[in-house]
């Protein structure tokens, strides 16, 4: 598959924002060329916090998992750039901390898979999903980098 510029949703999960990561987190982002599109810091409830993580309701680790993240502000973002729903996830991450290496986000930053401090849309479907999902349409802000020109050739 070619390489497309993409969206992709990024959340800082609860244990990101009481550890102090929010910045670390932002800036593997920015140091890489993606461009910043929304964020916002939120505390959106459990409803919203069910709905984003529907695909799991039927796990056992379902409510821990709502419980967690409905434990204290949540950073929401929007990245864009070339491939930035893979890459995103790359930058991330394995889902469990275990098994991600060093140089991502949960593998320099997290242990369990419970409170691995980051989130990332999986395909470009969810993450059109999940971006509809956490912001209203004029949240996403368009706007030329200065950057861009010396990202990409
Ligand atoms: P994300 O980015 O938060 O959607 O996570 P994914 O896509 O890497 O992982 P997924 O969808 O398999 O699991 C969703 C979340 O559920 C994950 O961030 C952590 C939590 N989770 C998954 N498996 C377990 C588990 O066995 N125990 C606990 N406490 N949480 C789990
Ligand atoms: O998108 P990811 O977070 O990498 O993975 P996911 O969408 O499959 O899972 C979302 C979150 O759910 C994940 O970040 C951590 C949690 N999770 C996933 N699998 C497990 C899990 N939590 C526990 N406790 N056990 C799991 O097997």
């Amino acid at each position: 598959k070619m390489s497309k510029t993409e969206q992709t949703f990024i959340a800082i999960k609860p244990d990101g924002v009481q550890r102090g990561l929010v910045g670390p987190i932002i800036s593997r982002f920015e140091n890489r060329g993606f461009k910043l599109v929304a964020l916002k810091l939120v505390s959106p409830g459990k409803e919203h916090l069910e709905k984003h993580y529907a695909d799991l309701s039927s796990k056992p680790f379902f409510a821990g998992l709502v419980n967690y993240m409905n434990s204290g502000p949540i950073v929401a973002m929007v990245w864009e750039g070339l491939d930035a729903v893979k890459t995103g996830r790359t930058i991330l991450g394995a889902t469990n901390p275990l098994a991600s290496a060093p140089g991502t986000i949960r593998g320099d930053y997290s242990l369990s898979v419970g409170r691995n401090v980051c989130h990332g849309s999986d395909s470009v479907e969810s993450a059109q999903k999940e971006i509809a999902l956490w912001f209203k349409p004029e949240e996403l802000i368009s706007w030329k980098s200065a950057q861009e020109a010396w990202v990409f050739e």
